[in-house]
């Protein structure tokens, strides 16, 4: 399951995205400590097939928020309690920065400026990345000293780690050095933090929000603009008031459906969608998955046992109204093991028990 993990500098806001994204109370007077929700991944289409099955049961795919204190990174404590968080920021599949945008005479600020505090996060970034790349340098270093069988595989290593250090040095994130499958193995254990998809979140005032560029940086895969106070609130009504509340804000879609459409995106997950009586449901797998990957994504048995499977586009079905009218009009594909799965396929695997 993707893992989003909200991290920011103190007071930016990020409980109230946490709020808003996982649609959960917190406690405010809860020690300084990551706390942690599932959310639903919004997902439209399903409606329409549910109007088409009447299933017994619909299911979301979902996202895990997690969220991690604010550390004053100027003072000697706060550093220590950033290192101490770090463990939980690296198992993150997706960081969320939030920057603080907002005007609040009740919350103390020296200075609003949105892109200098993303710039001193992203170098908190860097500088973790940086001491993991030091550190196992010496280590290499010292093995290479001694004698072993393993010489040639630690100097690839070395040579890895080097040109590592050198991005850093230049402030580029290693998602743009581990490039091949050798490399990513090589390096999964350091758990780095430039490698991860990066969506930034501009925290603003009320009304502020539409008429604010989202801010830009060249390493990040996405941008938004939202107002966590409002967001938080709208999250926390029942249904039926919500839709009223958002019209009177102007809102069409509450601002977690952006966010967690961004941090799916940005992970590089798409949805396949399955259908029937008893359930309709999505299915998250990446990008690039094959229709044999589905299938195990469903049940191992599926993946082994593996025949076909019969595949239609969301489009096509609703252009063609149903099964039905889709298998008519030819729409509906049978798909081998190889096919490479695509946002909003409605997919039946067939397979051998
Ligand atoms: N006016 C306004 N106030 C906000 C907004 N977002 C957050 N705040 C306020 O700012 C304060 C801090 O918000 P939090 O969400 O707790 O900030 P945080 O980043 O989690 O803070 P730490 O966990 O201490 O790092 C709270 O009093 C919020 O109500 C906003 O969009 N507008
Ligand atoms: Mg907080």
């Amino acid at each position: 399951m993707l893992n989003a993990v909200i991290i920011g500098l103190p007071q930016s806001g990020k409980t109230r995205v946490f709020v808003a994204a996982s649609e959960t109370h917190v406690d405010a007077f809860a020690p300084r400590e990551p706390r942690q929700a599932m959310a639903r991944v919004p997902e439209p289409r399903l409606d329409y097939l549910v109007k088409l099955n009447n299933p017994k049961k619909v299911t979301y795919e979902t996202i895990t928020f997690v969220d991690v204190p604010g550390c004053s990174l100027a003072s000697q404590k706060g550093q220590e309690e950033w290192r101490r968080l770090l463990p939980t920021v690296r198992q993150a599949d997706v960081l969320v920065i939030v920057v603080r945008a907002f005007e609040n005479p009740a919350v103390p600020s020296e200075k609003i400026d949105a892109q200098a505090e993303f710039q001193e996060v992203w170098e908190e970034l860097i500088f973790a990345d940086l001491e993991t790349v030091t550190r196992r340098t010496e280590k290499v270093e010292k093995a290479l000293k001694k004698p072993s069988k393993s010489h040639d595989a630690e100097k690839q290593e070395l040579n890895l780690l080097t040109r590592c250090r050198e991005a850093l040095e230049s402030e580029t994130p290693l998602s743009t050095v581990i490039n091949t499958e050798d490399e990513r193995k090589l390096v999964r254990s350091f758990a780095f933090l430039t490698q991860l998809p990066i969506v930034c979140v501009q925290n603003l005032s009320d009304g502020e929000v539409e008429s604010t560029p989202p801010l830009e940086f060249e390493h990040i895969a996405a941008s938004l603009n939202l107002c966590a106070d409002i967001e938080a609130e709208i999250a926390l009504l029942d249904p039926e008031e919500r839709a009223g509340f958002m019209e009177e804000m102007g809102l069409a879609e509450p601002a977690r459906d952006r966010l967690v459409r961004a941090c799916f995106q940005a992970a590089g997950r798409i949805c396949f969608l399955t259908m029937g009586p008893e359930e309709v449901r999505a299915w998250a797998v990446r990008e690039g998955s094959s229709a044999v990957d589905a299938a195990g994504s469903i049940h191992t048995d599926l993946a082994r046992g593996f025949i076909r499977a019969e595949t239609v586009a969301y489009e096509d079905l609703v252009a063609h109204e149903d099964m039905k009218g889709a298998k008519a009009a030819g729409k509906v594909r049978k798909e081998g093991k190889s096919y490479i799965v695509q946002d909003g396929d409605i997919m039946l695997i067939l397979a051998n028990a």
